[in-house]
């Protein structure tokens, strides 16, 4: 009889995956099927006395992933239906990283949900003018969800219990932004969890350095994924570029030309709309510099 189960963590060529039972088994995986990601759906053997072997990876939603410096995609986890970037005052967020996640959020077709943590430590008008840190009420605007949180001290974590509750998220952003102090103040049992985890994850406050999927008490999934120094994203075309801009979309058909690229194209309904304040010109600024790193 097959089996599936949940691939809670994978490394190498082995991984820890999670039965309908809860029991939680080490596995192997074979060449010949793949090699599963965190989240993923798979199908198992288990001889007696042999080890767990997997024997089938099942389609997968969507998979998130994150581009190396050949922009070239790295797959992180797989069946999301959240992507939560946290940002922080410390470490500050570089310029375009917001965007980026969302532009890698959006062509998943997932919800993204913005998260500054350590909200404690944000003094208004500290930063520069084009940090992300200084546009969250324009992100709001946009109509993302973003929620101040601080596993230190008010306001606390309780605004995003219900967000991520019943679904599966995975948390991303910079390294020491706190997405790992996040996970632990939102279970209360992480410890218990991290049991079989712990080999892999290493003991007491480390920075991340394998994806992992915990469960919520009250249903769902958090991932926890290593931090970056600035997220990649991976080659694409401009128009996948431009769908990442929500508020570009009304506008998308009423460039001059189809396949405008919202540069310097003439008649470019983008442009002008950002040119005349309909758009937060700082986006249209991001977008242009995306477009260019992009191609
Ligand atoms: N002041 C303050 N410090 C925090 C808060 N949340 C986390 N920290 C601290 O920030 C540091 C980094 O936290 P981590 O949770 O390890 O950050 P991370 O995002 O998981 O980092 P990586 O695993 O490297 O990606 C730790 O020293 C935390 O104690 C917060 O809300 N306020
Ligand atoms: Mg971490
Ligand atoms: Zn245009």
């Amino acid at each position: 009889m097959t089996q599936t189960a949940l691939v809670l963590v994978s490394y190498g060529g082995q991984g820890i995956i999670e039965l309908d039972n809860n029991e939680q088994l080490r596995c192997k995986y074979r060449r010949s099927v793949g090699r599963p990601y965190c989240g993923d759906r798979v199908e198992f053997q288990r001889a007696d006395g042999h080890s767990t072997v997997v024997t089938r990876i099942l389609p997968r939603d969507n998979v998130f992933v994150r581009a190396d410096a050949g922009q070239r995609k790295q797959p992180i986890a797989a069946n999301l239906d959240q992507a939560v970037i946290v940002i922080a005052p410390s470490p500050a967020p570089s310029r375009d990283l917001v965007e980026r996640y969302l532009v890698a959020i959006h062509s998943l077709g997932i919800r993204p949900v913005i998260v500054l943590n350590k909200a404690e430590l944000q003094q208004e008008n500290e930063h520069a003018n084009d940090t992300p840190l200084r546009h969250l009420e324009d992100y709001r605007q946009l109509g993302y969800q973003v929620v101040r949180t601080s596993c230190k001290t008010t306001p606390g974590i309780s605004p995003l219990k219900s967000i991520l509750e019943h679904r599966t998220s995975i948390l991303v952003g910079q390294s020491g932004v706190g997405k790992s102090s996040l996970i632990n103040s939102l279970l209360p049992d992480l410890e218990l969890q991290t049991g079989a985890l712990s080999r892999v994850t290493g003991k007491g406050i480390h920075t991340t350095t394998t994806t992992i999927m915990y469960s919520i008490p009250a249903g769902g999934r958090l991932i926890d994924s290593p931090g970056v120094w600035e997220y990649g994203l991976w080659r694409m075309e401009p128009e996948e570029l431009a769908d990442g801009f929500v508020e570009f979309q009304d506008l998308l058909g009423q460039c001059k030309f189809n396949d405008c690229r919202h540069d310097h194209e003439p008649q470019c309904a983008i442009r002008e709309a950002a040119e005349s304040g309909v758009l937060f010109p700082w986006r249209y600024q991001a977008y242009l510099r995306l477009l260019s790193q992009n191609s």
